[in-house]
């Protein structure tokens, strides 16, 4: 018997999960498979940083309130270099807006606490997921779970399913067109359970790049950059907390408050992007479509955005009968995510010390940042991308 829905979506990330739940708000059913269990996808560490336009999103469908509770929001984040001051950017001051540390653990929480409510139809553990027909007026996909083969049949599918996902695969290639930057380097990142700073600081080093960050008053989220060849068991407490200590300088290093780490992990930093979005009635949403190196802190955002695009066009679509949002989705979705991915790359040249570079290269880097410093309109122009671009409409 195949399962009958409106939309299909696969990947109960924040991608996936958000869209089901705005779509079932909507009055539009939906089902959701899900390749890992759920305790693996509440176990991911990741995102922390909520652009304003985020924030208000979960709040207007009923996700706030925790958020508003924990998170910690942001008038400015600092930016330190060559052992001077730190710079503080004053985001609030430039841009109109602030920005807000939660975790992206948290809010996954916060969506299948919403989903258990409701009764959400989300398949977990759902393998070898695959699309079929989807130029066609009824898309379908099949996945095995316990063994069984199961069918879902839908108007449209939504590939929310990250980087690693099968949906993008079901474009032919004749159709999509890709761009990949890889970067020759990661981040190695730690929690641990002591104070943060009270901003957040990013550290441009001549020995890498680091970042001082939060999710709450009692627990703290550091990185600094690593090679890619490096892995977890190179790095113990005492080393990571003498470079990160090291890398943030003299004003700001004494301050960090060390304890041991309850997570390390190291991530690759890639920028991808996949067009278009959509495919006959198969639409891309998140990282499925896009990945950005983590220093604009905008993957989280990026999907959140996307599905707000999509959301308000399946609302067209089943409440209206209007389709041009869901017909200009892809063009809508991937003019911001170009705007976000331009800033990512920008930054993350901007703050990481790359293994060819030069000295000349260094000190570029640092004249650039000199230059940030003493340029309201510099300043101005990177509150305003760090914000986030304004959603169209
Ligand atoms: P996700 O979170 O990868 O979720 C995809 C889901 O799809 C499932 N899946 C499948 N399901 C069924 N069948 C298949 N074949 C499947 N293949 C995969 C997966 O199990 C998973 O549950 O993508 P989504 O929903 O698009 O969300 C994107 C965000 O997770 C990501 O962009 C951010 O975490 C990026 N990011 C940050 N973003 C921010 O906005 N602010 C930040 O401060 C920030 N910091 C970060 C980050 C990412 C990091 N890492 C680990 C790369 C910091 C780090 C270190
Ligand atoms: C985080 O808190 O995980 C974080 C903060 C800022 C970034 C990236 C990650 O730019």
């Amino acid at each position: 018997m195949a399962i009958s829905t409106r939309v299909a979506i696969i990947g109960a990330g924040p991608a996936g999960a958000l869209l089901s739940h705005i779509l079932d708000r909507a009055g539009i059913d939906s089902v959701v498979v899900e390749r890992s269990s759920r305790d693996h996808v509440l176990g991911r560490i990741r995102a922390g940083v909520l652009e304003w336009g985020t924030v208000e999103l979960l709040r207007e469908v009923g996700l706030g309130e925790r958020m508003d509770a924990e998170g910690h929001v942001h008038a400015v984040n600092n930016i330190v270099w060559s052992g001077r001051g730190v710079l503080t950017l004053d985001i609030e001051q430039h841009a109109g807006s602030r920005f807000m540390s939660y975790g992206q653990t948290n809010l996954q929480e916060d969506l299948y606490e919403a989903a258990d409510r409701r009764g959400a139809a989300i398949h977990f553990e759902a393998a070898d997921v695959e699309v079929h027909d989807v130029t066609s007026d009824r898309p379908w996909l099949t996945f095995t779970s316990d063994g069984e083969q199961e069918r879902i049949e839908a108007d449209y599918i939504v590939g929310c399913d990250g980087f690693h996902g099968a949906s993008r695969q079901a474009i032919p290639d004749t159709v999509l067109r890709t761009y990949l930057k890889e970067y020759p380097f990661g981040w190695l990142g730690i929690l641990s359970e002591t104070p943060p700073l009270e901003h957040i600081v990013y550290a441009h080093h001549e020995r890498g790049f680091a970042l001082a960050s939060q999710r709450n008053p009692r627990l703290s989220r550091y990185y600094v950059q690593c090679p890619l060849t490096d892995s977890i068991d190179d790095w113990s407490d005492d080393r990571f907390w003498s470079e990160l200590t090291t890398r943030l300088g003299p004003v700001v290093g004494p301050s960090i408050v060390t304890g041991p780490s309850i997570e390390k992990s190291i991530a690759p930093l890639r920028s991808f992007v996949a067009e278009p979005m959509r495919h006959g009635n198969l639409f891309l949403a998140g990282d499925a479509a896009h990945i950005v190196p983590p220093t604009g802190a905008k993957g989280l955002n990026l999907a959140v955005s996307d599905v707000f695009y999509l959301s308000r066009g399946f609302q067209a679509h089943y409440l209206d009968g209007d389709d041009h949002y869901l017909d200009g989705y892809s063009d809508m979705a991937l003019r911001r995510v170009w705007g976000s991915v331009r800033f990512s790359w920008w930054l993350t040249t901007l703050l990481h010390r790359f293994p060819d570079q030069t000295d000349f290269d260094l000190r570029a880097q640092e004249a650039e940042l000199d230059y940030l410093a003493s340029s309201t309109h510099a300043q101005a122009a990177m509150a305003e991308q760090y914000a986030g671009l304004p959603f169209e409409s």
